[in-house]
């Protein structure tokens, strides 16, 4: 075992301090936060490279610097595997984020002021999808759809409603925090019935997506942004797949038309992720991610937790923490109490939540990062037991420290990176 950033360590210890604690925090504590996970050390290695050193605005073969040859292998062996991995016809690898990606697609399909149909933030959303202060709620006109008060799964009726009535230029799918199924054939069809554009961010779900464990959204879409660090277990970042008859003015809309040089290592990393990816073990881990989300969600649920939209079919799911038998807290207090037992979350707003964002009535939980390390349903059962304890007595620091040293013990039988050594030497 080697002593993790040797090189750090003896330039710069106090940013060292700060890489070897956040290091011993992923080993020590069961992270569930939905949208994170742990990339393998092979991505982590091209993530280190010497590649970060080079510009190469442009695109494979048509660059603004010299040198390039190198970097168009990796750019161009990412591209052919993220289409092999969703069957798609075009792809771009470089956007920096979700966000990024998002910002282009929007930028290649609709012009300032148009008209986009997306979804809700408190129902499920995310920023980039026309939030006020967020650059696609300060250029286009957003109209948001949401989840039905009754079963609070997607409303697929309120849809077509509204899309008939604002007409928009893009309808836009995909969800930050949304555990059920989405059905992107109704809402492609529904784009086509009022002529719309179909976008969809399925940057949650990648991962299932990649190994068919959610019905892909690639054959209905016009454009799909996704990133490639959640359940596609990439290098934090983005990526974007289109038809063909897209690619040039997504390729502009990346560069120049809203980032400058690709970060090439990370191109490099998503191209070591995506071959991962399309690897067979890949499909029993994305299996094990939803039997590790159903064993949990029902943990919760036989002990008294409401499960937003009834349960889960994906990687997440989404706890009210109200109701006649839920512990009444908010999901602020949820999240500091469980972060001080060694388990991490975030709260989340729920569907018509009537807390604050900073405060909210729920929180979001899932399992792809767990799932990495090894767990299994047994010891999501055991976690449902350790959760639900914390949350019915959130400032009894005996409860917590009981379920901190053995949720720490568990990690500990299960390290993510056994060749790094986590602590100072
Ligand atoms: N912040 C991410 C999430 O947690 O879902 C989305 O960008």
């Amino acid at each position: 075992m080697t002593h993790a950033y040797p090189l750090v360590a003896a330039q710069d210890p106090e940013v060292h301090q700060a890489m070897l604690a956040e290091l011993r925090r992923q080993e020590e504590q069961i992270e569930l936060i939905a949208s994170e996970n742990h990339t393998s050390p092979a991505v982590l290695e091209a993530l280190g490279s010497v590649l970060t050193n080079k510009y190469a605005e442009g695109y494979p073969g048509r660059r603004y610097y010299g040198g390039c040859e190198h970097v168009d292998t990796a750019e161009d062996l990412a591209r052919n595997r993220l289409k092999e991995l969703f069957d798609a016809e075009a792809a771009n690898v470089q956007p920096s984020s979700g966000t990024q990606a998002n910002q282009a697609a929007m930028l290649a399909m609709a012009e300032p002021g148009d008209t986009i149909l997306a979804l809700e933030l408190n129902h499920g959303g995310h920023l980039s999808h026309g939030h006020p202060k967020n650059a696609s709620g300060i250029f286009y006109k957003f109209v948001h759809y949401g989840v039905d008060p009754e079963t609070e799964h997607l409303d697929y009726d309120l849809v077509r409603k509204l899309a008939k009535e604002h007409r928009p230029k893009v309808l836009m799918a995909g969800a930050s925090a949304y555990p059920r199924t989405i059905d992107f054939q109704a809402l492609g069809a529904i784009a086509k019935e009022v002529e719309a554009l179909f976008l969809v961010d399925m940057a949650h779900i990648a991962g299932l997506v990649a190994v068919d464990l959610h019905p892909s959204p690639v054959p209905h879409a016009d454009v799909v942004t996704m990133t490639t660090h959640k359940t596609l277990r990439g290098p934090r970042g983005g990526a974007i797949v289109c038809k063909k008859d897209w690619i040039k003015k997504i390729n502009s809309a990346v560069f120049p038309g809203s980032q400058g040089g690709p970060l090439m290592h990370a191109i490099a990393a998503k191209a070591v992720a995506f071959q991962e990816a399309l690897d067979p073990s890949f499909r029993r881990y994305q299996e094990q991610v939803v039997a590790n989300a159903k064993a949990l969600a029902a943990g919760l649920e036989q002990r008294g937790c409401r499960l937003v939209g009834g349960g889960t079919d994906n990687h997440l799911m989404m706890v009210d923490l109200r109701g006649p038998k839920g512990p009444g807290i908010t999901g602020r207090i949820a999240e500091d109490s469980l972060h001080r037992a060694n388990i991490t979350v975030n709260k989340n707003l729920i569907p018509f939540d009537p807390e604050k964002p900073m405060q909210t009535s729920g929180i979001r939980m899932g399992t792809p990062a767990v799932t990495t390390r090894g767990f299994d349903v047994d010891d999501m059962e055991r976690l449902s037991g350790w959760i639900d304890l914390v949350l019915r007595d959130p400032e009894n620091e005996k409860v917590i420290q009981e379920v901190g040293e053995e949720a720490a013990a568990l990690c500990r039988m299960k390290p993510i990176y056994p060749h790094m050594e986590a602590v100072q030497s």
